[in-house]
């Protein structure tokens, strides 16, 4: 690793490892450029994707979603730090030899027990550095309450913008850091209060862009060409979905102005030699209006770029305004179809039909998009009638799916809906054990949503529509039984 990452500055924001190396982590990149704008001087270190690059292939799976299934998050990362020491040892030396007071590591929930074995080094020779965590892993309590000791200082929790600049201003402007304050918990009470989130900022637009100008773009997704671009156009989500967690580090969805956008893309384009984005929103289309602005923008540019993103079904999708997004350069969308039952997609509160959610399929394949969905099987209360509904789902709209990105069985986080309202959707799990080990009143559990997975993978296999499923349970013999039972091939379902 080159010492030139690490130099004399206020603070120096480090991505911990494990995280994707495809491209840079937006959060990061959001802080660097909010605080520079606001007069600190930011360094940062993406030390995810300098030990994934110098690591064997071998030792590369670590970086790898599979691995999330297969290991313990702290195996993971106790697993990267004993194979890195040397590399992990030569950047906090590297830190420790600046003048930098403060370090931000962005933390996950697997990262976020190596970035405390480094906030523990750290501490050990110089105590007086001030340490501090944000990110997902520091956002939601689990992964926080799951490591002791605990070496940071104060976990940063939610959108990080604005607190990092307030604890920032204080420190070193000698003020007392508003320790009670929304967003801020110091480790000390850790356990001792339950923290309000950040208040999140009404107008995204405030925040500006990330430049990733103290990153080095060239490390990511190295030995391939598509190096894309993270970029948000919103924060948060329009729907409410029983088992989704995601939606509440952003309790209030927020569209940028298109105009911004709109600026961001061509900063990118011009300065970045930019050729694709990645739109990673929750969904690109929670709003209508001011994505078809936007679209509008692009258009008028003339900017050869692609982008591919998240997407919801909803209804008033229409064709022409798909249609113009292949215009404005959208390559693919992934919907979060998740199921073909209306009963189950009920329950989920997802707010559409399976009937809805082929006609958005449809139209956006006809209008030239790349079309993807995600699948989610065995949510509390679906029968073997609902997973046939899936099936036929996928079977009857296999002309217009490019791909099934994700087949996953049910998760259940505690402080989801499904979690919280246990009762209302018929879960329970042993005392002592994962709530992931649920079982509904039907008495489904985890190994019958894993064989829903397994029979669901083997049947988009044959139909040739998966490229890319993350959830890969092993083969359920009963598949081909099942196909016969469904006689797909003649359509007959
Ligand atoms: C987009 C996304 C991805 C993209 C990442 C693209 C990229 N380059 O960033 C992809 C699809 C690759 C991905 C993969 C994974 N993801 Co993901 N992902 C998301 C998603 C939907 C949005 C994240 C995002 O970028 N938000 C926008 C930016 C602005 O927010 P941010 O990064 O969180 O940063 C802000 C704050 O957190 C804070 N902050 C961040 N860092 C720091 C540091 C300091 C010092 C401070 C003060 C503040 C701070 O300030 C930032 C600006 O406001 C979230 C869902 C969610 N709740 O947001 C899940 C989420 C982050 N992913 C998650 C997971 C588990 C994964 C995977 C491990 C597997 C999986 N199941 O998907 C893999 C990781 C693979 C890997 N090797 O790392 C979990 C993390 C759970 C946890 N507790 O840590 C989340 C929360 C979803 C969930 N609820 O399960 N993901
Ligand atoms: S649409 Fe997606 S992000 Fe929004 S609430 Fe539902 S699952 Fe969560």
């Amino acid at each position: 690793m080159t010492k030139d990452n690490v130099k004399d500055s206020d603070v120096h924001l480090v991505v911990a490892p494990p995280f994707f190396t495809k491209m840079p982590n937006i959060g990061v990149g959001y802080l660097a450029s909010y605080l520079t704008r606001r007069g600190f001087k930011v360094s940062v270190s993406d030390l995810s994707v300098k030990l994934y690059n110098s690591a064997s292939v071998e030792l590369k799976r670590f970086w790898n979603i599979d691995c999330v299934n297969n290991f313990f998050q702290s195996e993971i990362a106790e697993n990267i730090f004993k194979n890195f020491r040397k590399e992990i040892n030569k950047f906090l030396n590297d830190f420790l030899a600046t003048n930098t007071r403060v370090i931000g590591f962005s933390v996950n929930m697997i990262s976020i027990y190596l970035a405390n074995v480094m906030a523990k080094l750290i501490k050990e020779k110089d105590p007086q550095r001030l340490i501090i965590f944000g990110g997902p892993g520091a956002f939601y309590n689990h992964p926080r309450d799951q490591i002791r000791p605990n070496f940071s200082d104060i976990y940063v929790i939610g959108e990080g913008e604005v607190t990092l600049f307030n604890i920032l201003d204080a420190y070193f402007n000698n003020r007392e850091i508003a320790t009670d304050a929304p967003g801020i918990l110091l480790t000390k009470d850790l356990g001792k209060r339950q923290p309000l989130p950040s208040p999140i900022n009404p107008n995204l637009d405030e925040l500006f862009y990330p430049t990733f100008s103290g990153f080095d773009l060239k490390e990511y997704n190295q030995g391939d060409e598509y190096k894309p671009i993270p970029i948000l156009f919103s924060r948060g989500c329009v729907r409410r979905c029983a088992y989704c967690i995601d939606y509440h580090m952003w309790p209030k969805f927020r569209f940028r102005s298109p105009s911004l956008i709109m600026e961001e893309i061509r900063y990118h384009v011009t300065n970045n030699n930019a050729k694709a984005f990645e739109v990673i929103d929750l969904t690109c289309n929670g709003d209508l209006r001011k994505l078809s602005e936007l679209c509008d923008l692009i258009i008028e540019s003339g900017l050869e770029f692609t982008w591919v993103s998240y997407a919801i079904i909803r209804k008033d999708m229409s064709f022409e305004l798909l249609e113009k997004m292949k215009r404005a350069n959208c390559d693919t969308l992934i919907y979060g179809v998740e199921n073909g039952s209306d009963r189950v997609l009920k329950l989920m509160g997802k707010g559409y039909t399976a009937e809805g959610a082929s006609e958005v399929i449809k139209n956006t394949h006809k209008a030239g998009i790349r079309t993807n969905i995600n699948i989610i099987v065995g949510f509390p209360g679906e029968t073997e009638e609902d997973f046939k509904q899936t099936i036929k789902f996928i079977y009857q709209n296999k002309d217009y799916i490019n791909e099934v990105t994700n087949i996953s069985g049910c998760t259940l986080f505690p402080t989801a809906d499904l979690g919280i309202h246990k009762e209302k959707y018929g879960v329970c799990w042993e005392e002592g054990t994962e709530p992931m080990l649920f079982h509904d009143a039907n008495g489904l559990g985890r190994e019958g949503r894993n064989e829903r997975v397994a029979k669901l993978v083997e049947i988009v296999n044959n139909l040739k529509l998966s490229k890319s499923i993350v959830n890969k349970p092993s083969l359920n013999p009963e598949v081909k039984e099942l196909m016969e039972l469904l006689d797909l091939e003649d359509g007959a379902i």
